[in-house]
């Protein structure tokens, strides 16, 4: 691994803010593309403060101050994942479903769904059925793109979905789910038009979705 993502790796496995902004600051300086630095760099550090919180080396601080280190160096890769002045090519409500409180990964698909030109309505986290379709009929989204990270929360995009049939939307809107537990036959299962393994994946079937 690069020297320079490596610090990036270990400040975010130490839970250091500053040392991870700079540590990106220093990486872009030296020209490592971006997408090094957030593959390799950061999604790689929080694999391994996921499986020391599964050993029980980290507890939820560790895992707290893990990521809002993660945050702090995706504030500023930003820019360069998200491409100006595109017109919007649709419109996509993103969120992570009710009870779950992660947001990183739900942060990153809308920020790459952001970089391909699409408008984004970002609900956050904890974001119940009703909001979800609250926020598709206010701003006539094409698409909702619904994450999870706990497995006790997969059941809410389900009720999601549900919830979008019930309100009669479901032929005018796509559902993409994706998240760390989710999988295809679980997408397939509850009726989702798609899923995705990452965040550039969620761009992908975005775009095939809406031709
Ligand atoms: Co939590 N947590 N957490 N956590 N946490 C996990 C998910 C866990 C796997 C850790 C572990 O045990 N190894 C485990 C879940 C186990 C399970 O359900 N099977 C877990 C647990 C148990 C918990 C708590 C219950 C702990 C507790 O309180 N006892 C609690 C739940 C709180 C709640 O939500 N109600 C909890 C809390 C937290 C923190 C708040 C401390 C913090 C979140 C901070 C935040 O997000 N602002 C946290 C963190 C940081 C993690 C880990 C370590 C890292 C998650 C992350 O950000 N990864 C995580 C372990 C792990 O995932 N290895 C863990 C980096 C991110 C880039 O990846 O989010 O997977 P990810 O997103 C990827 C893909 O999944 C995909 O694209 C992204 C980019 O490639 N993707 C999509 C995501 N959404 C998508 C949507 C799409 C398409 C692709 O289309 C719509």
């Amino acid at each position: 691994m690069n020297d320079k993502v490596k610090d990036v790796h270990d400040s975010i496995l130490e839970g250091d803010i500053t040392g991870t902004e700079d540590g990106v600051k220093q990486a872009l300086e030296a020209g490592v593309e971006p997408a090094e630095i957030l593959n390799d760099g950061m999604i790689a550090a929080m694999k391994i403060v996921g499986q020391l919180f599964e050993d029980g080396e980290y507890y939820v601080p560790e895992m707290l101050v893990s990521a809002r280190a993660m945050k702090g160096g995706l504030t500023l890769l930003k820019p360069m994942l998200v491409a100006s002045g595109v017109e919007p090519v649709g419109t996509v409500v993103v969120g992570t479903v009710k009870g779950d409180l992660h947001d990183i990964g739900k942060n990153l698909v809308a920020m790459m769904l952001e970089g391909a030109g699409f408008e984004i309505i970002d609900l956050g986290t904890d974001v119940s059925p009703e909001k979800f379709v609250s926020a598709l009929q206010e701003n006539s989204a094409d698409v909702v793109a619904l994450s999870a990270l706990l497995t006790t929360t997969m059941p809410s995009m389900n009720a999601t979905v549900n919830a979008i049939e019930e309100a009669g939307l479901r032929n005018k809107v796509k559902v993409i789910v994706g998240g760390a537990p989710v999988t295809q036959d679980y997408a397939n299962q509850i009726g989702a038009d798609g899923f995705a393994a990452d965040a550039s994946g969620a761009v992908t079937i975005t775009e095939s979705l809406l031709g």
